[in-house]
């Protein structure tokens, strides 16, 4: 029997590079766009993105923390584009862990809904928005671990760590 490790692969880069079914995008509630990881999806996806954003928040509005929404990839080699917001860390006592599992959840289930099979999380909030990295990382590698174990049309996930820190982290943590 396939294990849930052996659906989850470790890189290390650029996650607008990458072509799966969809990226997941460390957006901000307004999904008009931003530095980081946010930035370089949208510049390399062009103004498609950005368009399909403005729709989805004239339709609903602002996306809360820990909530996702969908748009295509545009030029991206990715098919779709997951916006999720993650928490930005105010020191712990804020429910930012639960916030931060919800963000990986709900990108997961809106994954799910959309028929995606491939899908790529950059680490999420653990940039601009400061959440202490290992344990953004125990946080990914729980939520995603048991979402996989129940839900078997996801065939893989990756987690794409820009930097060396939290690839490190990730395989410590992934091999443990
Ligand atoms: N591919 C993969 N990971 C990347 C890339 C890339 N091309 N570029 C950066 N990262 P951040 P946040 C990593 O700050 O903390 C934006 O302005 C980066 O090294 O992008 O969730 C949004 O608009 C880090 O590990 O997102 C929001 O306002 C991780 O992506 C705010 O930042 C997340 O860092 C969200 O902050």
């Amino acid at each position: 029997m396939e294990t849930t490790f052996s659906r989850i692969t470790l890189l290390q880069g650029d996650i607008t590079k990458l072509k799966v079914d969809a990226v997941v995008n460390a957006a901000n509630s307004s999904l008009m766009g931003g530095g980081g990881v946010d930035g370089a999806i949208h510049r390399a996806g062009g103004p498609v993105i950005l368009d399909e954003c403005c729709e989805i928040v004239a339709r609903q509005g602002r996306c809360a923390t820990g909530e996702a929404v969908i748009t295509s990839g545009g030029n991206l080699p990715a098919k779709l584009v997951i916006h999720t917001v993650g928490p930005i860390w105010r020191g712990g006592s804020s429910n930012e862990e639960q916030l931060l599992a919800n963000a990986y959840l709900n990108s997961l289930k809106l994954a799910l809904k959309n028929e995606v099979e491939t899908i790529a999380f950059p680490n999420i909030s653990t940039g601009v928005y400061g959440f202490p990295k290992e344990r953004a990382a125990e946080i990914a590698i729980q939520t995603v671990s048991g979402f996989l174990a129940s839900n078997p049309e996801i065939s893989r996930v990756y987690f794409v760590c820009f930097d060396e820190e939290n690839y490190a982290l990730y395989s410590r943590i992934l091999n443990e």
